[in-house]
């Protein structure tokens, strides 16, 4: 990634708001805009990428901040000259700079699975980000059931809220935990998270729909990752929900992405340094707290995922070898043939990939939080 000197003057420079084919939607931050007022540059411009960036294959984000030249104003668009340095990239939904995840659950329809949102809470933290927690639909549930579940997060080491979307009760105090951050929605389907984006910015939809056709046409636009403006300031991001999300951590990290642990290791330690806090004597950890078989289950899983990944990079590294000591077959015509046409099959898939890329549709592997620095 390069970067630019980021108090050089007069660079003008903006966050990415969403990809769409090779085309970067940016908002410019006001403070860095020449001071004679040019009120056509408070909307979002359609932005492409500076050719030497392209050559040099520095990619581009949603949530990038970058500095941007060749302003047109009339049209509304611009070119990326530069990206400045990440602080943090998720790979799934892939937004950079994030600052906080959001997960929304329901008090009701669907009702809250305690494992389930537990496993929500592990992906989480997972990310290394600060995670808050909403409980939604509160309008259907008794005002006992709302206490008992902030009660039992609050065990868990969150402050939960109730709110409700529909009656629009508990958003104002929420949304301020949202201002000036990037923070990304998360949370099992239907619990609410895309009627909580409305509801903070009634204006989102309509927005969307009016850049596509303006920037797409023909191309679906549904499944892409895109930061929302909140008129207070901050941008959201929505995930398309997702039921399990799957612990594949280095089970070494599990612990921490605890509360409980945390806490408890805060204040003692394990007789062993390397404690899985299973059976291990004069383990800190292991006790009577209501997540503590989340924690086994969840460990087990991140190990079994850990030997699953070890004996794929084993198996491929086998093939390749394989494929090596066979290389003598390779000169027949037949499969000279063969390997031509895979080669061919296999510059169009990346091709696809590419386009896949740039449209910033993950594909189908949205199921996922993960983080990568
Ligand atoms: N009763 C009630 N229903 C809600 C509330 N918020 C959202 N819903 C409904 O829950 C359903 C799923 O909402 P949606 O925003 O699509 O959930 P998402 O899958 O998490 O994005 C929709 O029918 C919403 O109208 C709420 O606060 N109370
Ligand atoms: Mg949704
Ligand atoms: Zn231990």
């Amino acid at each position: 990634m390069t970067q630019t000197h980021p108090h050089a003057s007069n660079t003008v420079r903006g966050t990415v708001l969403a990809i769409q084919a090779n085309f970067y939607r940016v908002q410019l931050h006001p403070e860095t805009l020449p001071t004679d007022g040019l009120d056509a540059l408070q909307q979002p411009l359609l932005c492409t990428r500076r050719d030497r960036l392209k050559k040099i294959g520095v990619k581009v984000m949603v949530g990038d901040r970058v500095a941007v030249e060749k302003i047109d104003s009339r049209n509304a668009t611009a070119t990326i000259s530069d990206v400045f340095e990440r602080r943090n990239q998720l790979d799934r939904p892939p937004v950079a700079n994030a600052d906080r995840i959001l997960l929304v659950f329901s008090l009701a329809e669907p009702e809250p699975d305690p494992y389930q949102l537990s496993r929500f809470l592990v992906k989480g933290e997972s990310t290394g980000l600060p995670v808050l927690v909403a409980l939604n639909k509160a309008d259907l549930a008794s005002p006992s059931l709302q206490q008992e579940w902030e009660q039992r997060l609050g065990y868990w080491g969150y402050a939960a809220s109730a709110v409700s979307v529909q009656q629009n009760c508990g958003i104002q105090e929420l949304s301020q935990h949202l201002k000036d951050r990037i923070t990304i929605i998360a949370g099992p389907s239907g619990v609410g998270k895309s009627s909580l984006i409305h509801r903070l910015i009634p204006q989102a939809k309509v927005r969307i729909a009016a850049v596509s056709g303006k920037i797409a046409k023909g191309r679906h636009t549904t499944r892409h990752v895109e930061l929302f403006q909140l008129p207070q300031g901050g941008l959201l991001a929505d995930t398309p929900g997702f039921n399990q999300p799957d612990i594949t951590c280095d089970p070494k990290d599990l612990p921490q992405y605890f509360p409980e642990i945390r806490d408890r290791l805060a204040t003692a330690s394990c007789q062993f340094d390397d404690c899985w806090h299973r059976q291990e004597p004069n383990c800190a950890v292991r006790g009577d707290w209501e997540r503590y078989e989340h924690y086994l289950d969840m460990l087990a899983e991140a190990e079994s995922a850990a030997i699953a990944s070890h004996h794929t990079r084993t198996q491929e590294s086998s093939l390749k070898q394989k494929t090596k000591s066979d290389h003598r077959l390779n000169y027949e015509p037949k499969l000279e043939a063969k390997k031509y046409r895979r080669r061919s099959r296999r510059s169009q898939q990346q091709e696809l990939q590419e386009v896949c890329e740039s449209l910033n549709d993950p594909c189908e592997s949205l199921s996922d939080l993960s983080q990568t620095y």
